[in-house]
């Protein structure tokens, strides 16, 4: 088999990519000088990481209000502490949001943390460093499409809302050119963080409508020459990068392709005081469990605030995850998807109606797994009396519950039409 020797050949090299498949569940953080407003200016409170477009901010009110960001309570060791204790392998940050705000130390652009807030230090050098002594992968998010401090990215979603940056100090729309911003501030900054910070698990690249196949290439290249095991998403542009990125949704079906889902615990990606809409941990988990059992990563957002501390209720969520993965781990770490495919409508079960009266229904009640001669089933909706599964090839020889220390042996039959499984009366580490 001949492959062109195309960029987007590369893309499915397994050696780059086998850690990231085993990992499955990663650690988004978005974090910039928006932050320390919660969300909340002239007394609106629906802001995030997009206050300076929401909020119809000139830049230089926004880069008067970044000069007094201040993260005193800023803590990298605790971070990818909580990361790690949440069984997070691999930690993604806002090098450069959508507000073109540099939180790492960018002697290519001024608009930066070092140069200007009084914090005047580089966070991402303490992360990069925390990663790296504790084993979780170090990776960073970076807005291609989208910066306002810049003069030639295009508007885009400001001119929808009624915005433009700044009306004095910026061009006409039609006059501004991207391969100047691209070859003055994209390539830059890439090349910083991609030399500054040690290796560089992924290079998560956010928007790209404006991205010419050619840019997205010569990026790619770069990547590729500075740190060749570095994967990249994407929304590198046109369809090339590593995997494909899905944003606050769970696609119904498992893919070839890899992919990563990334999600807010909230509502919010941006740190939002206001927003106490917190998923609970049973749903974080079961959406983690429904993403790998289609193949997919799990990247789960904190929104640390303007002071550095990340939320006390993602934290305790986070927690319970690890606490959840400290026994469960096998069945997600390094495993690849269903056997089954259609768990969703092929599956029927009883359960008591309020009444107590066993009743039959379908639902979203289990989730499966895989390793080598190992199939998982997470059970969301416990059964009574017996689990009942599709028809697999392989000959069951052992059925048990994970979470039992002594692996006690179940019950199981297997015949042509399925495997069912006698389970006790209650789960064993029901969140
Ligand atoms: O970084 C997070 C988002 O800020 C970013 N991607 C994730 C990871 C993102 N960029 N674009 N979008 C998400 C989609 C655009 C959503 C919008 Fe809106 C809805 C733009 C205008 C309406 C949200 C609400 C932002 C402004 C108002």
């Amino acid at each position: 088999l001949c492959l062109p020797p195309e960029v987007g050949a590369q893309d499915t090299n397994a050696e780059r990519m086998s850690w990231w498949l085993d990992a499955k569940f990663g650690m988004f953080i978005h974090w910039g000088v928006y932050s320390q407003a919660g969300g909340e200016w002239n007394g609106e409170t629906g802001h995030h990481e997009w206050l300076q477009l929401t909020a119809k901010i000139p830049l230089a009110e926004y880069t008067e209000f970044a000069s007094s960001f201040n993260p005193s309570k800023f803590d990298a060791n605790e971070w990818v502490t909580i990361a790690k204790q949440a069984g997070m392998k691999y930690l993604v940050v806002t090098a450069k949001h959508h507000d073109g705000f540099a939180m790492y130390d960018s002697p290519s652009n001024d608009h930066n943390i070092v140069k200007g807030t009084s914090y005047g230090r580089d966070p991402l050098k303490d992360l990069a460093e925390a990663c790296h002594k504790h084993g979780v992968r170090f990776c960073v998010y970076y807005s291609l499409g989208r910066d306002w401090e810049d003069p030639d990215v295009p508007t885009g979603w400001g001119d929808r809302l009624g915005w433009r940056s700044n009306l004095i100090d910026y061009p006409d729309e039609e006059s501004k050119v991207f391969q100047r911003y691209f070859d003055r501030k994209v390539k830059p900054q890439v090349r910083e963080l991609l030399t500054q910070y040690g290796p560089i698990g992924v290079m998560w690249f956010d928007t790209f409508e404006q991205i010419e196949p050619h840019q997205s290439k010569e990026l790619i290249a770069m990547i590729r020459e500075l740190q060749p095991n570095c994967i990249i998403n994407d929304r590198v542009g046109r369809g090339l990068g590593d995997y494909k990125t899905a944003e606050q949704e769970i696609p119904s079906r498992s893919s070839n392709m890899p992919w990563e889902t990334c999600m807010t615990i909230n509502d919010h990606w941006g740190y939002n005081k206001a927003d106490e809409n917190w998923k609970s941990a049973e749903k974080l988990l079961r959406n983690m469990i429904d993403v790998v059992s289609k193949g997919g990563n799990y990247l789960l957002n904190v929104g640390p605030t303007g002071e550095g501390v990340i939320p006390e209720s993602s934290v305790e969520r986070l927690s319970e995850m690890g606490r959840w993965l400290g026994v469960n781990g096998e069945a997600i770490y390094g495993c690849g998807p269903t056997p089954f495919g259609e768990e969703i409508a092929s599956f029927q079960e009883r359960v008591k109606n309020e009444r107590g009266k066993p009743q039959s229904r379908t639902g979203w009640q289990w989730r499966a797994t895989t390793k080598p001669g190992k199939l998982y089933v997470h059970v969301f909706e416990w059964p009574i009396g017996v689990m009942n599964l599709p028809a697999i090839d392989e000959n069951v020889t052992r059925t048990y519950l994970l979470a039992d220390p002594n692996e006690t042996a179940l019950a199981f039959k297997q015949s042509a039409s399925g495997v069912s499984i006698t389970l006790p009366e209650t789960p064993p580490d029901q969140i």
